[in-house]
């Protein structure tokens, strides 16, 4: 199940090594440089960065994980998440890399997949106590041995470590290849069961290595850090990974509002950053009142759905810097628009693969290869693109061909030029801000509500998100149903809350096409109609 990394095209000054081993060889090429920063100026060199992992390396070892544990990291991007990841990494453990705005059904159902033996939260954040979550899940989940929580000591229980308080001797260095699982990104998903990419030494090392390359990362940059850190864009494409790579300083940012984003652009000279097109609009718009100079950046990378041209010819003219387009899947293949491309290029298209070795083809409903210039769904195989999900036969069963390519559910076509372009999907998906949501996961939580007969969940054309999630719902009895009575349900049932619907509508009689399914594509009709007519329904 794994990809063939034997023949990966790194260049020599990318010698490719086990992750654990990355933060110890960072120390030795840059040590003083400065390798983070946080929103509030704290900063760490690359070798205090490397002494403070040792050190929470060792007290991990010492409580008891071992090489091929796995562990959940559930953190905003601040220094612990850090601290935890690379801490892993070292013992050898394998992180679970869940996204902060999961709430306790996602963060159940990834535990009953993955069965870490510990998992890292931060102190409350907001609303949302991380401590009493990690508590059920104890109870629930035998596997689950320790918590360590980035925060106060005086939270320290039997049970509950504190990160920077973990003490040990040192640590020793797991035996490791480059076909070994390095860590477990978490999958967009198309059914109601969460699927994990186990992505290989070998391959996440070329993933960030050849990625920082092609997007001229080096060691002057300083990146920012505004997305999850735990997503695949930001974490390794080339994100924060690529910037430690070339001895560059990533500054993170645990909001990335322009209010809070853009004076940490001006105070710290950032010259990259990258965002979804959502955000990427509301930085166009912020410029007509956030004035802070912005003169230092030189690389906005856009990615994780699709950018309007529109919107793409603004953000060069409104931000002034270059811009990237980034195609890319947590599955593997990255796509990028390159830095000398024609702006139309740049602009109208997705991009083209990073690897000379990886493989697309672009297919109809039979799988044969449709035309060249027109449209099918991407299958893609390649050098540090995934073989199979972890632990998923059925699903392994659709999602890929029996030669191993991967099903990307996307509809593109391929220019001239060999460049992609998105034209849509063919997967029961919602790309909500970059966040992907599969229909069936929403469907299913609504169908077990009382009151509730049928639902049927699509993604409908949003000014500010993108997509936002519509919901409609066929009641028990004739009585309509209350929007707001659904979303607390759902919130109090723990479904992570940017997968609460976003518009929720009753529906007595399906639209149906010939086939007798529901139609949805009307659905998506009916939806923007209701809305524009009542338009509170979306809230
Ligand atoms: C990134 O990764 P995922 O795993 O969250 O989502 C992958 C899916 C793609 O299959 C596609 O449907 C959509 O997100 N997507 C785009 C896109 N980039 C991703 N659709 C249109 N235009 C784009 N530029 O989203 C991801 C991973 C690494 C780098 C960048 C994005």
């Amino acid at each position: 199940m794994k990809a063939d990394i034997s023949e990966l095209p790194m260049s020599t000054c990318d010698k490719p090594m086990p992750l654990g081993h990355c933060l110890a060889q960072w120390a030795r090429n840059y040590g003083d440089r400065i390798a983070l920063i946080n929103e509030t100026g704290q900063c760490l060199s690359y070798a205090q960065l490397h002494d403070r992992v040792e050190h929470i390396a060792s007290g991990l070892h010492a409580a008891g994980l071992r090489a091929g544990d796995h562990a959940m990291v559930h953190m905003p991007n601040t220094f612990g998440f850090f601290y935890s990841f690379f801490a892993l990494l070292r013992v050898g453990v394998i992180p679970v890399m869940a996204m902060p705005n999961q709430r306790e059904q996602d963060i159940d159902a990834l535990m009953a997949l993955a069965q870490p033996t510990a998992y890292f939260i931060p102190d409350d954040v907001g609303e949302h106590d991380y401590l009493t979550l990690a508590q059920r899940m104890q109870a629930r989940h035998e596997s689950l041995r320790l918590v360590v929580m980035d925060g106060d000591v005086e939270h320290e229980t039997r049970n509950v470590q504190i990160l920077t308080a973990l003490k040990g001797s040192a640590c020793p260095w797991p035996e490791q290849d480059g076909r070994d699982t390095a860590v477990l990104l978490l999958s967009g998903g198309t059914t109601g069961m969460p699927k994990l990419i186990p992505r290989t030494h070998g391959d996440y090392f070329y993933n960030f290595t050849a990625s920082a390359r092609l997007c001229g990362f080096d060691r002057e940059m300083v990146f920012l850090a505004v997305l999850p850190a735990a997503h695949n864009f930001t974490l390794a494409s080339p994100g924060v990974l690529g910037t430690f790579q070339c001895g560059g300083t990533v500054v993170t940012s645990v909001s990335a509002s322009c209010d809070e984003a853009m004076p940490l652009i001006e105070k710290y000279k950032v010259t990259h950053v990258a965002l979804v097109p959502p955000l990427a609009k509301l930085w166009v718009e912020g410029r007509e009142w956030e004035d802070s100079d912005l003169s230092s950046l030189k690389l906005i990378q856009v990615g994780g759905a699709r950018l309007e041209a529109g919107l793409a010819r603004q953000l060069v003219d409104v931000i002034g810097c270059k811009l990237q387009q980034v195609f890319g899947m947590a599955e593997g293949l990255l796509c990028y628009t390159r830095l000398d491309d024609p702006l139309n290029t740049i602009i109208q298209t997705q991009g083209r693969p990073l690897s000379p070795k990886d493989e697309v083809r672009i297919v109809d409903e039979d799988d044969h290869d449709v035309p060249e210039g027109q449209a099918g769904q991407l299958l893609t195989r390649g050098p540090y693109t995934i073989r199979g999900y972890f632990r998923a036969p059925v699903q392994n069963a659709s999602s890929f061909t029996e030669d191993g390519f991967y099903r990307s559910g996307d509809l593109v076509r391929r220019d001239a030029n060999g460049n992609l372009i998105v034209e849509g999907r063919i997967k029961e998906q919602i790309n909500r801000c970059g966040e992907k949501i599969s229909t069936a996961e929403i469907e299913e939580a609504i169908s077990l509500l009382h009151g509730v007969h049928v639902a049927a969940a699509v993604g409908v054309p949003d000014e500010l998100l993108g997509e936002r999630i519509c919901v409609f719902i066929k009641p028990e009895g004739s009585q309509t149903i209350d929007p707001l009575h659904i979303k607390t349900a759902l919130r109090e049932g723990g479904l992570s809350d940017y997968k609460v619907p976003d518009q929720i509508e009753t529906i007595f009689e399906w639209p149906l096409t010939a086939a007798k399914k529901v139609d949805k594509r009307r659905l998506v009709a009916v939806a923007l109609q209701r809305a524009s007519v009542s338009p509170d329904a979306k809230s």
